[in-house]
């Protein structure tokens, strides 16, 4: 290597060490609220191997979905002293307190896939979808798949309280306004997880008439719709067929379903929001620089003609 090359990938590296430097230095803490979804478990490894790449130290707590166990795990990250927090969020209320904490001892807080109300002066950004845009993508959807049929909608909720349970179920209402031919006859949360997703779709079918009244159902995640898929089954429905299913994060075992005809379409969120929020704290720790208050996640459609099983394949290996 001649001394002017030389000389140029010195300065270089010079200019990337100390951010890479202070990466390595970085112990964050994670306050996750579980493993309900397969999304979610995606979301944890993907975290983790983040992580890793950077030399950054995670402090990890699971909250079994308790806000209160979020609330003891940010306290406990204050106690140690980290360097920063990632919070996602189980509901949007009830952070102020526990975040005024975090930052009267000057710890940046980085919200991930979930919001909270207010307080935008307690975090420092929010790595989150537009979750009335899914709900607006889902619900164009089905519009599209109607046409002028009536079409009666069964919707499952994601956990009460969640920001992105509030905004899927407003973006789809928004998108079917105005199409009198689709309606939504029943509601109801299946707190994003499989076994309740099957729960109240038992409950559904029972008072539809055994499902006959039933055209589509909108669920605010696929594992909710997965679950919701065997209740069909086992009550001798066709999903995917007789009765339309859309519904939010593009796991694996949905595009499973969509390549068997089981399911119709799926509106991807990436699990991928902790790369970006290490880089941009390490980036505000390094020398200051403040991030936009949003960093927003795609949403992409995916039905039957995107190829579902290659899509199957090419998440697998994403820790779902
Ligand atoms: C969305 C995220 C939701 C997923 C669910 O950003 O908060 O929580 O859609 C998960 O699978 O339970």
């Amino acid at each position: 290597m001649n001394r002017r090359t030389f000389l140029t990938v010195a300065a270089a590296l010079a200019a990337v060490r100390p951010v890479t430097a202070f990466a390595q230095a970085m112990t964050v803490g994670f306050s996750q609220i579980g493993s309900e979804s397969g999304w979610r478990a995606a979301e944890t490894t993907v975290t983790r191997s983040e992580a890793q790449k950077r030399g950054i130290t995670l402090r990890f707590n699971d909250a079994q979905q308790r806000q209160e166990n979020q609330i003891r795990a940010i306290r406990t990250f204050v106690t140690q002293g980290v360097d920063a927090i990632l919070l996602a969020p189980v509901v949007a209320t009830g952070w102020t307190a526990v975040l005024r904490e975090a930052k009267q001892a000057n710890i940046p807080v980085v919200l991930l896939d979930r919001n909270i109300e207010g307080n935008e002066d307690l975090y420092l950004t929010a790595v989150t979808p537009d979750s009335v845009h899914e709900g607006n993508v889902a619900g164009e959807w089905l519009v599209r798949q109607a046409g002028s049929k009536q079409v009666n909608v069964v919707e499952l909720q994601g956990t009460v309280g969640a920001s992105v349970a509030t905004d899927r179920k407003r973006g789809f209402d928004q998108a079917i306004a105005g199409h009198g031919n689709i309606r939504v006859l029943r509601s109801q949360t299946g707190d994003f997880t499989r076994a309740k997703g099957k729960e109240v779709m038992e409950s559904f079918i029972k008072a539809e008439n055994g499902g006959r009244n039933i055209g589509a159902v909108y669920a605010h995640n696929d594992d909710m719709m997965v679950g919701a898929i065997q209740a069909m089954k086992d009550a001798g429905l066709k999903p995917g067929q007789d009765i339309l299913t859309v519904s939010v994060d593009g796991v694996p075992d949905i595009f499973r379903a969509i390549a068997a005809g089981e399911a119709n379409a799926t509106v991807e969120l990436t699990p991928n929001m902790a790369g970006p929020a290490f880089d941009l704290l390490t980036a505000f720790k390094a020398n200051g620089t403040a991030p936009p208050k949003w960093i927003k996640t795609e949403s992409k459609l995916y039905t039957a003609e995107n190829e579902p099983m290659k899509e199957y394949e090419a998440r697998r290996g994403l820790g779902y």
